[in-house]
This record gives structure tokens, C-alpha cells and sequence, in this order.
């Protein structure tokens, strides 16, 4: 079955549901026969970026190394998903256009920080308000809105079923998949 090649670009705060939802999507994808590549923080901090911390500059860097590596695999024909926060508008711009129009759909996880704090699974909110991390997203470092989405995704207020229909349907409809 024929796809367009195109990167699914996830962005929001720890804990918004980013790397949950592109792992369900991704599945949906595959049992509809398109060929994916899922690039996140496991695969990708500790191997490529394992280099890279989480001040400014280096999440710059880490954006710009997955943005390139989506993009090569965008050439290689693969529908690919990448799960960052990926904090800053000029960044995933940078990623952006990188690839034709058309090739890079931003999912903007807005789920609301106070959700993300309480769900919690990893307890680094907790230790980012003890300043045993810093530089954490949303309490000592920057997160900026995406000014234009293609699609937002407020976990607290969907399944995880209704969130991926949803987007499934958007590749449907814009000849994707
Ligand atoms: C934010 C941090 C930090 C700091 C460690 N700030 O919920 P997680 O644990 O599994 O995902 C977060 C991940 C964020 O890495 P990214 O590569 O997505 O960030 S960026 O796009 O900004 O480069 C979190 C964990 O790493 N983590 N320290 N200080 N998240």
C-alpha cells in the first residue's frame, strides 16, 4: 500500500502524552501496512545525542540532529514519528522546512502542565520543584506554544483510542496514508 513519506513531528511537555500516542498511532499505522521509524529520547539520547543535556543550547542541538535524521528517512520513503518537547518554535520551523510543504505535520500535545505534574511518571516534576534537576520544562526552562499546529491533542481530554482516529483520520484526509 502506497503512503507519502512525511514526518510527524510531537511536541509538549514531559509527561503531555507525546511518546504514548505516537507509539499507538504508530501501531494503528503498521497493522495499515505503512512502513514507520519512531524516533524518541530512548532511541536517540542515549546513542546519537547521548552527548547533549538539557540546557538551552544542547536542545537546540538535539533538535537539530533528529530533525536531519527524520528528514533522511523521510527520503527513504518512511512515515516517521519523532516524541520531543522540542521547546522552541524556531527550532521545529528549522525542521520544518527541511522537508517540502506539505512533508511535516506538527502535533502540538496540549495537555496542561498542571496534568502533566500530577500524572508524573517518572517523578521529575517532583525533583525539578526540589531544584534536584534543573533546567526542567515547564518549571525553570522555557516551553513555547506552537503558533501553528496541523493538529492539538489534549490528552486529559481524550482517550488514547479517540486520539489516534483522530489522527489517523488527518492522514486520511491529506492523502497520506
Ligand atoms: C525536560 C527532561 C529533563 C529536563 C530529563 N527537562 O518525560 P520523559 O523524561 O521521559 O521525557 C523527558 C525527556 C526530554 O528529552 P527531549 O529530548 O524530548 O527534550 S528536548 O526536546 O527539549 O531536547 C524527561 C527527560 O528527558 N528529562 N531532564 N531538564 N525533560
Amino acid at each position: 500500500k502506497k503512503h507519502k513519506p512525511t514526518i510527524l513531528w510531537f511536541t509538549g511537555f514531559s509527561g503531555s502524552g507525546k511518546s504514548t500516542v505516537a507509539n499507538a498511532l504508530e501501531n494503528a499505522l503498521n497493522q495499515l501496512g505503512v512502513h514507520t521509524y519512531l524516533l524518541d529520547g530512548d532511541n536517540v539520547r542515549h546513542g546519537l545525542c547521548k552527548d547533549l543535556g538539557f540546557t538551552d543550547e544542547d536542545r537546540v542541538e538535539n533538535i537539530r540532529r533528529v530533525g536531519e535524521t527524520a528528514k533522511l528517512m523521510v527520503d527513504a520513503g518512511l512515515v516517521v514519528l519523532t516524541a520531543f518537547i522540542s521547546p522552541f518554535q524556531s527550532e521545529r520551523d528549522m525542521v520544518r522546512n527541511l522537508v517540502d510543504d506539505g512533508e511535516f505535520i506538527e502535533v502540538f500535545l496540549d495537555t496542561p502542565l498542571d496534568v502533566c505534574e500530577t500524572r508524573d511518571p517518572k517523578g521529575l516534576y517532583k525533583k525539578a520543584r526540589a531544584g534536584e534537576i534543573k533546567h526542567f520544562t515547564g518549571i525553570d526552562s522555557d516551553y513555547q506554544v506552537p503558533t501553528s499546529p496541523e493538529i492539538k491533542i489534549d490528552t486529559s481530554k481524550n482517550t488514547l483510542d479517540q486520539s489516534v482516529q483522530e489522527l489517523v483520520a488527518y492522514l486520511k484526509q491529506q492523502q497520506i496514508i
